[in-house]
C-alpha cells in the first residue's frame, strides 16, 4: 500500500481508520501531535481546522504518496476549507467515515460537496467499526498508477 497521510478535523476517524488499516485493536485515543504507524502518517484534527498549522501538514505531505482527507458526515457545521488540495503536491483522495451513522442522503450530499470542493478526487465511502468500504479504499490505494 502507498504511504499514506490522513488529515481531517478532530473526532472526524482519522485514528480509528489507521488502527483498521494496520491491524490494530480499535480503541479510542487522542492524537495529540504527528504520529507514524508503518506506512500511515496521522495527523492531530486541530491541524486542519487551524491555519497556522497549514505549513506543518504541507511539509510533512511530502513523506506521503497521498494524502487522505477523511470527513465524518454527521457533522453538518464544519466546513472543509475549499481548494484545501492545492497546498500539498500530492493527490488527495476524499473519505466520507462514519457511513453507520448517516441519517438521510442530506448528509451524504453535504459531505461529498464538501470534499469535492477542497479538492478531494474520488472520494470513497467507509465506516472503520463495520469494514463497509473499505476494501475498495485499499484496493484504490495499492492501485500501481493513477
Ligand atoms: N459509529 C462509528 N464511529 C466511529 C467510526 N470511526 C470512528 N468512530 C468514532 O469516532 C470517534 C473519533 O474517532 P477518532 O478515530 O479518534 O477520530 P480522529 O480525531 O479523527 O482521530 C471515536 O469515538 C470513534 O470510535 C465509524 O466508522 N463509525
Ligand atoms: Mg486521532
Amino acid at each position: 500500500m502507498k504511504k499514506l497521510m490522513l488529515i481531517g478535523k478532530v473526532a472526524c476517524g482519522k485514528t480509528t481508520l489507521c488502527q483498521y488499516l494496520t491491524n490494530q485493536s480499535i480503541k479510542y485515543k487522542k492524537t495529540q501531535a504527528l504520529e507514524v504507524t508503518g506506512n500511515i502518517i496521522d495527523t492531530p484534527g486541530e491541524y486542519v481546522e487551524r491555519r497556522q498549522f497549514y505549513q506543518a501538514l504541507a511539509v510533512t505531505s511530502m513523506e506521503a504518496d497521498i494524502v487522505l482527507l477523511l470527513h465524518d458526515p454527521t457533522d453538518m457545521t464544519f466546513t472543509l476549507p475549499p481548494g484545501l488540495q492545492a497546498m500539498f503536491q500530492r493527490p488527495m483522495v476524499g473519505v466520507i467515515t462514519k457511513s453507520d451513522l448517516i441519517k438521510d442522503e442530506s448528509q451524504l450530499v453535504r459531505a461529498e460537496k464538501n470534499l469535492a470542493l477542497a479538492g478531494a478526487n474520488p472520494i470513497f465511502k467507509i465506516c472503520s467499526m463495520n469494514g463497509e468500504g473499505i476494501e475498495e479504499l485499499i484496493d484504490y490505494l495499492t492501485k500501481d498508477t493513477e
